[in-house]
This record gives C-alpha cells, structure tokens and sequence, in this order.
C-alpha cells in the first residue's frame, strides 16, 4: 500500500481520526480530512494535528472530497451507508476502516507482533483489558488498544515493537476489514446490540464475524460454547476452535470444575492433554465475570503463559470504571455505576448479580432499537422501582412499566433524587441505563461521573449524617 501521494480521504476526526491523520501524513499521502462537526467543536483535533500537510474540510461532508479519493478511512462511528460512502461505493472507491488501515501497514512493515482481537457485545473491554494485564504480568511488552480507546493505528505511531497487539474490536471497525487477520481472536456473545446502525440482528452478527473472516487453519478461535449465536457464527471459520464454558465440560478449550469443599480449578483440555490450575476466589461475582477470566485463560494456555499466574491475577481484578463499579455504600445502602451498560444484555448481567426485589433502577438514554421486553422476568424479579431518563423513556415504559413501580424523571439528577427518596438499607441503587448516552451527555463516562457527582450531593450534605458512611469510595 503506497502511500506517497495518493489521495485519502480521512472520515472523521475524533480520536481515530486525528489517529489516522498522524500515521498517514508524514509519510507523503495528500490527506484531507473531513467531519460534520464545525471547526469550533473540532479545536482539539485540530491542534493535535498542526503542522501536518492536511486539507479540512469540517462542518459538513463534500461529496467531491469522496469521489476524488484514492482510499477513504471511515472512523467507527460513521455509518457505512451515508450517501457519501454509497455514492463512493458505486463509483468504486475502496472504503477501509482505521482497523484494517493499521492491520496492513503492520504486515507492509513487517511487525510481526501477534495480534490477540476480542470481540462480543459485552465483556470485550475486560477481556481486553485482563489480557492486557497478564501479559504484562508475564513479562512481555503489549500493547492494548482498539475500541477499549486508543485505535490500533497508534501502535504505529511509535518505534517501538511490542511482543503482542491486543486489541478489543467492535462490529462497527469489523464492517470496514478486507485482510484483518488476528492470531487469535476471541468471541464472548452476541446479543441485541447498535440496532439502530442495524438492519437487523443477523447483520449485526455477521459484522461480528467478519473478525474471524480471514483467519487460516494456523489461527486460533477462543469462543463461548454456551452462546447459539456465537456457535452459529463461527460455524465457516477456518481457525482453530477453542472453548470455553462456566458450567460443562469442553472437549478443547476451557471450563470450570467444582470440587469437594465449596473449592473449584480450571481446566485447559486440548484433546488428551489436560492442565488443571486452582481457581482462586474472584473478587468480581457473577456468571459473566468467569467467562471473562475463562476466555483470557485460553488465550494464556494457547501463547504457554503461567497458569497460575494469570489466575491470580484475574482474581485480583477489581472490574472496570463505570462497570457495575460499587462506588459508595450509605446507610446500607449500595450506589453501583453501570453506566457503561448501554445494551440490554449489559443491564442483565448487572440484575443478575442482585437479590429480588432490592434495585433501584436508572435506566434509558438514546435508544439503539433492540427490544427490551428480552429480560422482562429479570425485571419483574429485582427491580423494585425504576426511573426512566432521556430518549428512550416512552419505549422503556412501554416494555417495563407495569412490572414494577415505574417513574418518568427526566433526568439524571432528577432520578437520582427519587431514588434517594426511596432507598432503604439492602437496596442498591443502580445506573444501568441499556441505552447509549448522547442523547443528554458526551458519552457514557460523563453519564458515569454525573451519577457519582449527584449522589455524592445527597450522601455527604450535612443534614444526610454521613459521618459514619462516607461517599469515599467503598468498594
Ligand atoms: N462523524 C462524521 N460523519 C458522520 C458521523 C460522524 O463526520 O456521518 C464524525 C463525528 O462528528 C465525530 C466523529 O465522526 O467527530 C466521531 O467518530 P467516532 O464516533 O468513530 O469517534 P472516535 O473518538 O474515533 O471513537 C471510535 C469509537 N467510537 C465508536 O465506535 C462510536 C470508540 O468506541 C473507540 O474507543 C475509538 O474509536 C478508538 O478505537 C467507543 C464506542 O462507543 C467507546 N464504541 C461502541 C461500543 O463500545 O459500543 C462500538
């Protein structure tokens, strides 16, 4: 891929595109850079590419820009169906995302690092993260990035080499891949996610499996054996099938065994090769959380790392910002940050892990078009009051709000007060909001931090006592 004067058309300039701007200018390509956004909302963009050979065009998409490429480099969150990219399409334009740019000035450049790719609706940003962690921990140098917030073109920003590229990929980066190839790449679930980029669910799988589409026999597949949907995803892939299950046996792969005591150990199988570690305790509860630590498990026993230590360290892991984060308990009362549950798989997880009867539900958003009713039971069975917030307040309500006592707040700071309002000691009072943010917020983490900073108001005002439990982070 020559990139000495050739035209590319950058499309957006977040994070992925200034990214791509930093890689491809230096290196002689004619960019132009593009975004609907106006230059104002775009400063920073701009200054951290001054001084760099680049054409803006902000505040709107020329379609000529689009025609005159030689390559467009389309960010994740813009639809590959806009009427730029169709026309650019039936002209013939090559359309690549930031993902497979990165993948093949690696292979041009002759990395050879590894490149471990994880995937799913929920638990990729763990698993990537604990990946990353173990890695690090057994001595090699990585480096994490992808959807989890630094693009993969970053990794090409640097001199330096790393002894792996552990990246966690979304569907919306997958949609854009034409070579994408990872050593291994890991699958977790699929379910309801971005269906309002979809045209339906199984588009939405299909975008999942491109991330296995180019895999050889020499490759390795690590994926959840109790997901039909993953099964029925991975059924063409030409890898090598590892698995992993929290509850049955698998003949190659993963899974947990119980032993007699309460005790319990992990099982690697590979045909009849069998290695089994003792599971510590996990910090982090829940079904989900075992999958995680079993998926990165297989991935450690596929590159040779110590068992044990990977085990210990993933029982060590306190979980992630804004992900069921138990981050202050008053009175008896438990304020938990899920904000990072922007799908309704994400916000079953989260109910699982608590009692009947005893949440307190913030939920809604910007709606993503999946259909709530899924996990109507688990609602009925923990929810004992849900306040509704944004965009989605109207369809929430509709699927949930005779299941339990249901009010409309608004807003944030609103649901947070009625909440207050109703909380008692044993109840938990949780943002899990199914839906994304950008409806009232710039993303899910200011939604977070709003959340921490209004019950914070309420936990630590004098006249709340809360001398004995303060909001300081109990976790
Ligand atoms: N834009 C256009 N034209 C359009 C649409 C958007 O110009 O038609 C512009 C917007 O005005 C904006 C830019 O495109 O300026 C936004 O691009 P982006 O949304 O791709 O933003 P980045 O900062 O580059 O973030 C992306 C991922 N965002 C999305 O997938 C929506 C980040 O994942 C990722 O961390 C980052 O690349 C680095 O790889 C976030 C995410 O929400 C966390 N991901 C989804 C999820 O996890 O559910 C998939």
């Amino acid at each position: 891929m020559e990139l000495k004067g050739k035209k590319i058309l950058v499309v957006g300039m977040a994070r992925t595109g200034v990214a791509t701007v930093k890689f491809l200018a230096p290196r002689g390509a004619l960019v132009t850079a593009t975004d609907t956004k106006p230059r104002a909302e775009l400063e920073q963009a701009v200054r951290e590419t001054a001084g760099l050979p680049v054409t803006f065009h902000l505040g709107g998409q020329r379609p000529e820009d689009f025609q005159e490429a030689d390559l467009i480099v389309v960010s994740p969150g813009v639809p590959m169906d806009i009427p730029e990219l169709a026309a650019a399409r039936g002209a013939g334009k090559e359309i690549i995302s930031e993902l497979e740019l990165a993948y093949r000035a690696l292979v041009e450049r002759g990395r050879r690092e590894p490149i471990l790719a994880v995937t799913g609706a929920n638990g990729k940003t763990t698993v990537t993260t604990l990946l990353g962690q173990i890695l690090a921990g057994a001595g090699r140098k990585v480096f994490v990035g992808g959807n989890i917030g630094n693009p993969l073109i970053e990794a090409l920003l640097t001199d330096e080499n790393f002894d792996f590229l552990v990246v966690e990929v979304s569907s919306f980066q997958l949609e854009g891949v034409t070579g994408f190839r990872p050593r291994i790449g890991v699958l977790m679930n699929i379910t309801e996610d971005h269906l309002d980029r979809y045209a339906s669910f199984a588009d939405y799988a299909r975008a999942k499996g491109q991330l296995f589409a180019f895999q050889t026999p020499e490759d390795f597949v690590v994926a959840n054996q109790e997901d039909p949907v993953v099964l029925q995803t991975l059924e063409q892939v030409r890898g090598r099938k590892l698995y992993f299950s929290y509850h049955r046996e698998v003949e190659r792969g993963s899974f947990i065994r119980p032993l007699a005591g309460g005790k319990e150990e992990v099982v690697f199988r590979d045909g009849q090769r069998e290695k089994v570690f003792a599971l510590p305790p996990l910090t982090v509860a829940g079904v989900h959380y075992r999958e995680n630590v079993l998926a990165t498990f297989t991935v450690g026993q596929i590159l040779n790392l110590p068992g044990e230590d990977g085990l210990a360290l993933m029982a060590g892991f306190r979980g992630l910002h804004h992900r069921m984060e138990l981050f202050a308990t008053w009175k008896g009362i438990q304020f938990v940050d899920d904000s990072k549950a922007t799908n309704v798989g994400a916000v079953e997880r989260a109910l699982q892990s608590y009692p009947p009867r005893s949440v307190i539900l913030i939920a809604g958003g910007k709606d993503k078009g999946g259909d709530y009713r899924v996990i109507s039971d688990l609602v009925r069975e923990r929810v004992v009051l849900l306040l509704l917030i944004g965009e989605a307040t109207e369809k929430i309500d509709a699927a949930w709000g005779k299941l339990t006592e249901c009010r409309r707040a608004g807003t944030l700071p609103e649901a947070v007060k009625a909440a207050l309002a109703a909380a008692r000691p044993g109840r938990i009072v949780l943002l899990s909001p199914a839906c994304s943010s950008f409806d009232q917020f710039k993303n899910y983490e200011e939604r977070g931090e709003i959340f921490r900073r209004e019950v914070g108001k309420y936990i630590n005002a004098p006249s709340a006592n809360s001398k004995e439990h303060g909001a300081g982070g109990e976790e």
